[in-house]
């Protein structure tokens, strides 16, 4: 079954843009998410993503199955460890961290994870990893220990994206990192989504409806916001149906 892909797939060709709402296991306490998921079944959300970078083990599949009690979108994993998976979520982002050189992120954690997903029924979506700098270290930066690629550097970031289609990846996301100063600027997602066939995901920063059209705009077909949500839950309002 590849459900969740197939949409993005359909969504992409036919120009619907899709936005996933990223919870992070670490701040949302249970208690809120009924209130929490029930603004977001009114906005323009098409998925919930649900991972961070440091999480207990435990806690993400506790969420995962609360969520699930009030929303029908498909809940998406996007793990910062293994011990994040959970075969109560719909599907997984399989990341490899393209960017980095850090092999335990470009298949080490991979390798670990098949134990928990080989019996697991959740939809896995090989996604290609791009961290791209903002000006300030990201989380992912300092627990994958890895280097981001400069924003300035527009050919590496194109090649970088190619090479993880040409490896077979199915989709693409490039990050920012979780509440970047900087959004990823529009001419970055125009050049890599003019370079890819398959769906580009954009992240990191992205704190009003105007950064979120812009995205849009310059090519990203799925675009994840998380920090704007845990900050002000008013953005809500802003993306209504
Ligand atoms: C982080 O790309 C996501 O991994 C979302 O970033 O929290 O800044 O919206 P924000």
């Amino acid at each position: 079954m590849s459900k969740i892909f197939q949409n993005i797939i359909t969504s992409s060709k036919s120009g619907k843009k899709l936005l996933a709402v990223l919870i992070d296991p670490d701040k949302m306490k249970i208690e809120s998410v009924l209130d929490f998921i029930s603004k977001v079944n009114q906005s323009i959300a098409t998925h919930i993503f649900v991972g961070g970078s440091e999480v207990d083990e435990g806690v993400t599949e506790t969420l995962v199955v609360e969520i699930k009690r009030h929303t029908d979108l498909p809940v998406v994993l996007f793990p910062g460890d293994v011990i994040q998976i959970s075969d109560k979520a719909d599907g997984i982002l399989f990341l490899s961290l393209i960017s980095g050189r850090n092999p335990e992120y470009l298949i080490g954690k991979h390798v670990e994870a098949v134990s928990k997903l080989k019996d697991a029924s959740l939809e896995v979506i090989p996604t290609g990893y791009i961290l791209i700098e903002n000006g300030k270290e990201t989380s992912v930066q300092r627990v994958s220990q890895t280097k981001p690629i400069s924003r300035n550097d527009i050919k590496t970031i194109i090649d970088t994206a190619k090479a993880g289609e040409l490896l077979g990846l199915q989709l693409i996301y490039l990050e920012a990192g979780s509440g970047a100063t900087h959004p990823i600027e529009p001419e970055i997602i125009k050049e890599v989504k003019q370079e890819l066939t398959i769906p580009l995901i954009v992240g990191g920063g992205i704190r009003s409806k105007a950064q979120l059209q812009f995205a849009y705009d310059s090519g990203a077909d799925l675009v994840v916001i998380g920090t704007a949500f845990e900050e002000n839950e008013s953005f809500f309002n802003e993306i209504k149906k």
